[in-house]
């Protein structure tokens, strides 16, 4: 297996937290539609455009308050906080093949940098406002590969993100044909090109879980194969046939402990695919119903309800959770995990919740084998 740091180390979901990156939503701008993403005013009427360019005043301060907020739980149960640098999402973003009218934001380090043991990879990202989304972590990243020889640090290929990565049409298919390509796993993004997100991926030791996605395809699962199967891991591709929008895993496959996952009862696993966690003994446990209806989601937030099991856990009996989610924080409590509530419905709107909005960099434990 890997070298263990004392810098870079984490290896599951769940262990102690020591160090972690909250994201900000200063300079976050609204998410271009794009070949890869058609984001909508939720039950706004159809051909309503979505609004561009820089996020109100009002509404970065209401996120960066929530996020100031996970930071001092955090600090309180002395974990160790960094934040991205600042960065102009405003400007526009032109390579030899596609322009994007803007950036996004630096609120979910989770989808674009992931620790694997003692190695950070900067994920190749599914859309062009999110090409260049490494660049808030990178002080961070030679700050911990400068720390410590043993940290090893990998960018994965960048596609090119030309018209031709991405599939012509889909986000006009009628349902029928949706329901039609739901077994096939073919998305907005082709197999030609390596693509994927980290938020895809669900860290179980030395097992790595990683959904095929909108996000994600199986270029990119791939490539992760190649690169972490020599070192010991066991790359484990999930599929979740009842979403037709699938992006990243953590509102869907949540891992609480060794032996637990939280489910999602709306996005049952492909069937088959369970079995590796019965085998093992693993219990999967549905999450309760969300306090709010996708239809009550934030108007400009592209996310499910199901934000509401997108915890983030500081410990194998400690779970960060969001304040209104009181059917999860009961069941959390009966599974006798201690639950931290903290308020996060104004960051929604940038992406996610509480995991999303984080990228862990250290916990203590080492890379265990749960599926021997
Ligand atoms: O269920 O809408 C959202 C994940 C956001 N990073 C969902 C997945």
């Amino acid at each position: 297996m890997q070298q263990v740091s004392e810098v870079v180390n984490s290896w599951n979901e769940w262990d102690p937290l020591e160090e972690i990156v909250v994201g900000s939503a200063d300079g976050a701008n609204f998410e271009p539609t794009e070949p890869g993403n058609r984001p909508q005013i939720r039950n706004a009427p159809p051909g309503t455009p979505f609004p561009s360019g820089p996020k109100s005043a009002e509404a970065v301060d209401r996120a960066n308050e929530e996020l100031a907020g996970l930071v001092s739980l955090l600090e309180s149960e002395g974990v160790r906080v960094r934040r991205p640098a600042p960065h102009d999402f405003s400007q526009s973003v032109r390579t030899p093949d596609f322009e994007a009218a803007n950036q996004y934001c630096a609120v979910c380090p989770r989808d674009v940098m992931i620790t694997i043991g003692n190695e950070i990879i900067e994920a190749p990202m599914s859309r062009r406002s999110r090409f260049f989304e490494y660049q808030p972590y990178r002080e961070l990243v030679y700050e911990y590969w400068n720390a410590d020889p043993r940290v090893v640090w990998t960018t994965a290929p960048k596609p090119s993100m030309a018209d031709k990565m991405y599939r012509d049409g889909f986000w006009d298919w009628p349902l029928a044909e949706r329901h039609e390509r739901m077994h096939s796993f073919e998305f907005c993004v082709t197999q030609d090109e390596v693509v994927f997100d980290a938020a895809d991926m669900s860290r179980f030791g030395r097992d790595i879980v990683v959904q095929e996605s909108m996000t994600t395809n199986r270029a990119g699962i791939t490539w992760l194969k190649r690169h972490l199967e020599p070192k010991g891991f066991r790359v484990r591709p999930v599929h979740f046939p009842l979403d037709f929008f699938p992006s990243h895993i953590d509102c869907t496959f949540v891992p609480l402990r060794p032996g637990l996952v939280l489910t999602n009862p709306d996005r049952p696993l492909r069937e088959g695919e369970e079995e590796l966690f019965e085998a093992n003994d693993w219990e999967l446990v549905e999450a309760p119903e969300p306090t709010t209806g996708n239809n009550e989601m934030p108007e400009f937030c592209q996310s499910s309800k199901w934000l509401s099991m997108n915890v983030l856990s500081i410990g194998p009996n400690k779970v960060i959770c969001e304040q209104q989610e009181k059917p999860l924080q009961e069941l959390l409590y009966k599974m006798d995990f201690e639950v931290f509530p903290v308020p996060f419905r104004n960051v929604f709107e940038y992406g996610g919740s509480l995991h999303c909005a984080t990228w862990d960099v250290r916990r203590v434990g080492a890379g265990e084998d749960y599926f021997p």
